[in-house]
């Protein structure tokens, strides 16, 4: 960042400080991950000068079938930005086994807006999972624009198991017939059978979206159950499990091509920014590699560790454990023990990074919560494998042994930092 320090070394020592809190710290915020240095490298690219909206493509209409071709943008000097665009959109469409993927949206948000603006209209009824039960802002919160723009109805887990129950999921649909169903989620540890998602969109007559923001890298690497042969539409972000630039994406069958993409563009978007889509590309064609999925492979191990540590220690574990890259720890009641909150203060304090989080029929509002959501894509990008991971769950258990002790919080960060620097990352921007 030579040009940076230079010139403006005050927005210099705020992002250097972040690359050592990246590095020093350990990282386990659920939704986190280090890009490469490709990755890295496409998005701080001469790309971002770019204006391209518009699509590399355009519909025929002899055919109706997608044909790329230059001149489908508002904007000249679109030939280079148009082959980044196809790279990306080629590269998306192999990795999922989709028929059409949409790789402008800015976020998940965003692509979530425009997947509902293309199958439902605004009053329309969705029935969707809650939020304290691990659901999305975007799947119908009233402060979120679905919440105000839609008719939101919530499902939840089941109080004994904190698990899914698709009985009960299939009785709410025929009582409340949606027009749309949403499935996927922020803070559900267990994996989602979307087959059963469609039976029950198929039962009531809606469409089925199907947000992967969290186990897309799982879903790329075959080890979990693909939405794509049961979804209507599928959304996602592209940094989380899936290790690419911060961004959206739609993927839908061919039906649906057409208006996601006017509701991408100019339904919901300006122009896109074509160095994210450049990094999507580079992380796509990683994603295509055997080792992305040796890479999920031991994200699942590390989780399934450090779930088993955390239970071991006598954590209590919402759904009793794990069976993806994520993890809550239920703190317990309000009154009984220290909130989320107080937690993620306190490993914060130790270098540890986590965010507290709701648990399904939780005591305390969501911002102050009584669970800590814990991931392991980004120590596992990181390198650590199953011995790190019992480490980093006696570490946690010192930290919540210890949260009103500020000595003994500095003390963990020291050997957390010393932990740390034995799995380097991006050494050589510093
Ligand atoms: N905010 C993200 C997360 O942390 O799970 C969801 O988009």
């Amino acid at each position: 960042m030579k040009f940076l320090k230079k010139q403006d070394s005050e927005l210099y020592d705020a992002m250097y400080s972040e690359l050592t809190r990246q590095t020093e710290n350990l990282e386990l915020i659920a939704s986190e991950n280090f890009v490469s240095r490709a990755v890295l490298e496409a998005a701080g690219s001469v790309l971002t000068n770019k204006y391209a909206e518009g699509y590399p493509y355009r519909w025929s209409k002899k055919t109706g079938k997608l044909k790329y071709e230059l001149y489908g943008r508002y904007y000249g000097g679109c030939e280079h930005i148009d082959e980044v665009e196809k790279l990306a959109i080629e590269r998306a469409k192999e990795i999922f086994g989709a028929e059409h993927a949409n790789v402008q949206p800015h976020s998940g948000s965003q692509a979530n807006m425009a997947a509902y603006f293309a199958l439902i209209k605004p009053g329309d009824t969705i029935l969707s999972l809650e939020l304290s039960h691990g659901g999305h802002l975007t799947h119908g919160h009233p402060l979120s624009f679905s919440g105000y723009l839609f008719n939101i109805v919530s499902y939840g887990v089941n109080k004994n198991t904190e698990q899914f129950d698709y009985t009960e999921i299939m009785e709410i649909a025929k009582n409340v017939k949606p027009q749309m169903i949403l499935t996927g989620a922020s803070a559900y540890p267990r994996k989602i059978d979307f087959a059963k998602f469609r039976e029950i969109a198929d039962e009531v007559g809606a469409k089925l979206v199907v947000d992967v923001a969290h186990i897309a890298g799982l879903i790329a690497a075959n080890l979990h159950q693909s939405p794509i042969p049961f979804a209507d539409v599928v959304t996602t972000t592209t940094h989380k499990t899936l290790r690419g630039p911060r961004g959206g994406m739609i993927l839908c069958k061919e039906e649906y091509a057409r208006d996601v993409d006017r509701w991408v563009f100019p339904g919901t978007q300006g122009g896109p920014l074509m160095h994210i889509i450049a990094a999507k590309a580079a992380a796509f064609k990683e994603a295509l590699t055997p080792e992305f999925n040796k890479y999920q492979k031991q994200i699942l191990k590390n989780a399934e560790t450090l779930a088993s540590s955390l239970i071991d220690r006598e954590f209590n574990l919402v759904s009793g454990g794990t069976d993806t890259h994520l993890m809550l720890i239920n703190l317990g009641k309000k009154g009984e023990s220290p909130s989320g909150k107080k937690i993620e203060g306190a490993l914060d304090k130790a270098g540890i990074t986590a965010n507290k989080n709701t648990v399904p029929f939780d005591t305390r509002k969501p911002f102050v919560a009584s669970g800590i959501r814990l991931g392991t894509p980004a120590v596992t990008t990181r390198g650590m494998k199953e011995n790190e991971m019992k480490k980093i769950a006696e570490f946690i258990s010192l930290v919540y042994q210890n949260y009103d002790d500020e000595e003994k919080l500095v003390e963990i960060k020291n050997e957390v930092k010393k932990f740390c620097g034995n799995f380097p990352l991006y050494e050589e921007l510093k």
